[in-house]
């Protein structure tokens, strides 16, 4: 079992979602503001849809949190869906009720039987026998992901703790992507400028030339009745060196990574450092030398070698599809017959990739914390930090062989 876990619970349209958060040591600062700024930076971004206009996102607290601290027990919090409010009826745990007309309607206006093309509705509804596509939706829905972002900005402060920051923009929209320019000025930002343009931006974009060619992009999409892609990008200040490892597939750092990012709804693909571009360069041109005192003179690797961090900054780029939900549909099947009709459409995001920013942020802090927490383990804060610093004074500090025992 991992050192800690989060699980999450709700519908986009149920009265709320759920986090649970175990393992956390004891004495963790734990403020709901704190969590609530991260809140809100995933329901920014141009292209968001009108349910951002409704939604407050924002914690409550229910356990493993006292006077401010965390108390070593399970944290469970839970966040309003305004929404669910035009909702009660049709999403109410209760059997339906044929005499209650109201409620009967309700439940039909939002059933859903036709098929939207790259949406989980088609395999969900096989897979769990289904006769209504809203199951599958409702918890498909990346509503969800501001129940992550909630975990991970818990993670980032236990990560904040151990002096370790992150941060995330946006690389592209569509075919409005950084020029190689835009990107090496990006690349030079330091971690705190990088924030502090991303976060200025309406699209989380550090070059604004760009980020205005992303917000025509953007728009063109809305008036075209369509949706947009793009690329995100998470980059973290120096890390320890020897988080996750190289002894095994699950422990691989790169191989968690990747799968907590790649399992972001709508995310399709991740690389580390210089990433695909690494396949048309030779063994040279692909690596960071050494400088004396371990230094390097390149970052390439994104801050992984082995499976595990090197010391230099994460570099982590994820690709995000278009939203399969379109004003103008596409062609879609009926579930009950499988006869040709136009896919469903309800009020759906134009681009979501601002907000995808910020939820893969919160996952990249969430496996950061994990390794930091089955690296340097501890029942309290103050233990963690003892061990960390222990941890910290050992580097470049080897285990001698026997051998070597036995020539002294
Ligand atoms: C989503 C559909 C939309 C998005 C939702 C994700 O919901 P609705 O149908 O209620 O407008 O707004 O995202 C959020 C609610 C959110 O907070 O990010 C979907 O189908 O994935």
């Amino acid at each position: 079992m991992s050192a800690m876990r989060f699980l999450t619970a709700g519908e986009s349209h149920g009265p709320c979602l759920t986090v649970v958060v175990e393992g956390l040591p004891a004495g963790l600062p734990l403020q709901a503001a704190v969590l609530n700024a991260d809140l809100v930076r995933r329901q920014q971004g141009h292209g968001r849809g009108a349910r951002q206009l409704i939604e407050r996102d924002h914690v409550v607290f229910e356990a493993g949190v006292r006077l401010g601290v965390t108390t070593g027990a399970p944290v469970a919090l839970r966040i309003e869906n305004r929404d669910h409010a035009s909702w009660a009826l049709a999403m109410s745990p209760e059997p339906p009720d044929p005499s209650d007309d109201a409620r009967q309607a309700a439940i039909a206006e939002r059933t859903i039987a036709r098929l939207r093309p790259g949406h989980a509705d088609w395999a969900g509804a096989v897979k769990y026998g289904l006769s209504d596509v809203r199951d599958v939706l409702e918890r498909a829905s990346a509503r969800e992901t501001a129940a992550r972002v909630a975990a991970g900005a818990i993670a980032r402060v236990l990560l904040r703790a151990l002096g370790i920051e992150l941060t995330s923009h946006v690389v592209a929209i569509g075919a409005a992507a950084l020029s190689p320019r835009e990107a090496e000025a990006v690349a030079a930002l330091p971690l705190e400028a990088l924030r502090g343009a991303a976060e200025g931006s309406p699209v989380r974009c550090a070059q604004p030339e760009a980020a205005a060619r992303m917000v025509a992009a953007i728009d063109a999409a809305a008036a075209a009745g369509t949706s947009l892609g793009g690329v995100v990008e998470v980059r973290t200040g120096p890390l320890p060196v020897g988080l996750g490892s190289h002894v095994h597939w699950d422990r691989r750092l790169d191989g968690r990574l990747a799968q907590a990012v790649v399992s972001i709804q709508a995310l399709k693909g991740v690389s580390f450092g210089d990433g695909f571009a690494l396949a048309g360069r030779t063994g040279q041109e692909a690596h960071d030398e050494f400088e004396a005192g371990f230094g390097r003179r390149s970052n390439r690797a994104g801050g992984l070698e082995g499976g595990m961090t090197n010391g230099q900054p994460l570099c982590l780029q994820a690709v995000m599809k278009p939203i399969s939900t379109q004003a103008r549909s596409l062609r879609g099947a009926d579930l009950g017959d499988g006869s040709a009709v136009e896919a469903h459409f309800e009020r759906a995001d134009t681009c979501a990739v601002p907000a995808a920013a910020v939820v893969a942020e919160a996952m990249v802090a969430w496996v950061l914390a994990e390794a930091c927490v089955e690296k340097y383990g501890g029942d309290s804060l103050a233990e963690l930090l003892a061990h960390h610093a222990a941890s910290e004074a050992l580097v470049g500090v080897r285990v001698p062989r026997p051998a070597e025992d036995a020539g002294r």
